[in-house]
């Protein structure tokens, strides 16, 4: 789907005042960046689910559209009864205005999602979400009685998104209540790293709580490759927005384009005036030309387009507050339909048949369909 963003009553211009683009222009640019690490996983999710009690989906903040992968609906809905939580992480990153949040509850009222936002990095709000975890082993047990292989969830969700992050935070409350009985073992079990694809293997089972007085259930968690989407769901927005939250390899698109599709975001959300401060260059008056931006950002005469380009957005991938990547999000209801936009997805992602995965995989050296 490619969305023209054009505006309606919200946006009111003066004939002097700036006007942003409302559509960005269709550069060509790889569609999926799915790799045969990731098909991998699929195939184990299929034998995992079914003994999971619960599948969590982590989404960035900041691309709730981009980082939304239909691939995890498909998996949950196979096994009916299975709760499914969306955790959206890099809350700290997130617009401070209430407009946004309430977007959100809109959304996922729509679909009866139940979901979470957290920075995975922050104690008391992964102990906020270990609550939940142990509330609904709770629940569960009350009703179905003890269950010998604990309670466990699949931590899923698209590249770079905090799966490992997350996890290690859980690992390290538990560590921290449990520190007598584990001596020194490791706290950190999961590697992350600001790049796409750190995680390349699903992991063992990850203990994140034990018996209590409670409950004789204990709580594992299971970490997992970041999975991306197929060429068929994929758009240019979705993956220009995957580009600027790390969630597909930062070099898979010109840093041009990307630098451009942000400055074409900074216009549509009204930086020049709402964040002037965080505007680039040049008094922050605005503009459209992402070679003027460059040019304002450039701090020596021997650092080339590419190199400031490259720098910016790394700086927004990893630090970007108040920006939203899914230019969607801008507009009413009226204009767009969450709830139509995930069942155009699911439609156009069929049956998750991994031989077509594969097959497409082999045959296309660059991984990209
Ligand atoms: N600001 C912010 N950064 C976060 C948050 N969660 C994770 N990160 C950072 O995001 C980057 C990616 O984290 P990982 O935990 O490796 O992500 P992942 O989902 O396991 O990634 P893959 O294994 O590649 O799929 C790291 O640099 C983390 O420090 C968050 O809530 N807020
Ligand atoms: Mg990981």
């Amino acid at each position: 789907m490619h969305m023209n963003v054009k505006p309606g009553r919200r946006w009111i211009f003066n004939a002097t005042s700036f006007v942003p683009r409302y559509e960005f222009p269709k550069y060509n640019i790889a569609l999926t960046d799915f790799k045969g690490h990731q098909l991998k996983a699929l195939r184990k999710f299929e034998r995992l689910v079914p003994q999971m009690n619960m599948i969590m989906e982590l989404r960035d903040i900041r691309a709730p559209l981009s980082t939304r992968n239909v691939i995890f609906d498909r998996i949950a809905r196979k096994e009916h009864d299975m709760l499914k939580l969306v955790l959206y992480t890099r809350k700290d990153l997130m617009p401070e205005d209430k407009t946004y949040a309430n977007k959100l509850k809109q959304w996922h009222e729509e679909l009866g999602e139940k979901f979470v936002l957290l920075d995975c990095r922050n104690k008391t709000e992964v102990k906020n979400l270990l609550k939940i975890l142990e509330w609904q082993n709770f629940e569960l047990e009350k009703n179905g009685g003890y269950l010998p292989m604990g309670y466990r969830a699949l931590i899923t969700g698209m590249p770079n998104v905090g799966k490992s992050t997350l996890i290690n935070s859980l690992r390290a409350i538990f560590h921290e209540h449990n520190q007598e009985h584990m001596g020194s073992k490791r706290k950190k079990v999961a590697r992350t790293g600001a790049e796409a694809g750190v995680t390349r293997t699903t992991s063992e089972v990850i203990k994140v709580a034990s018996k209590t007085a409670e409950s004789k259930n204990e709580i594992y968690l299971i970490d997992t490759p970041g999975i991306g989407v197929p060429g068929r769901i994929s758009d240019h927005n979705r993956m220009l927005g995957l580009a600027l939250c790390g969630s597909v390899k930062t070099n898979l698109i010109d840093p041009i384009f990307q630098a451009d599709y942000l400055l074409y975001l900074m216009n549509l959300q009204n930086f020049c005036k709402r964040k002037k401060e965080l505007y680039p260059g040049s008094n922050n008056s605005p503009t459209n030309d992402i070679y003027e931006v460059l040019r304002r950002l450039q701090v020596s005469k021997s650092q080339n387009e590419k190199s400031v380009a490259i720098e910016w957005i790394n700086k927004w991938r990893l630090q970007g507050k108040g920006i939203i990547f899914d230019p969607e999000v801008l507009l009413s209801n009226d204009e767009f339909s969450y709830k139509k936009y995930v069942n155009n997805q699911l439609e156009k992602l069929g049956d998750l048949s991994y031989e077509g995965l594969s097959q497409k995989l082999k045959g296309n050296p660059n991984q990209v369909f």
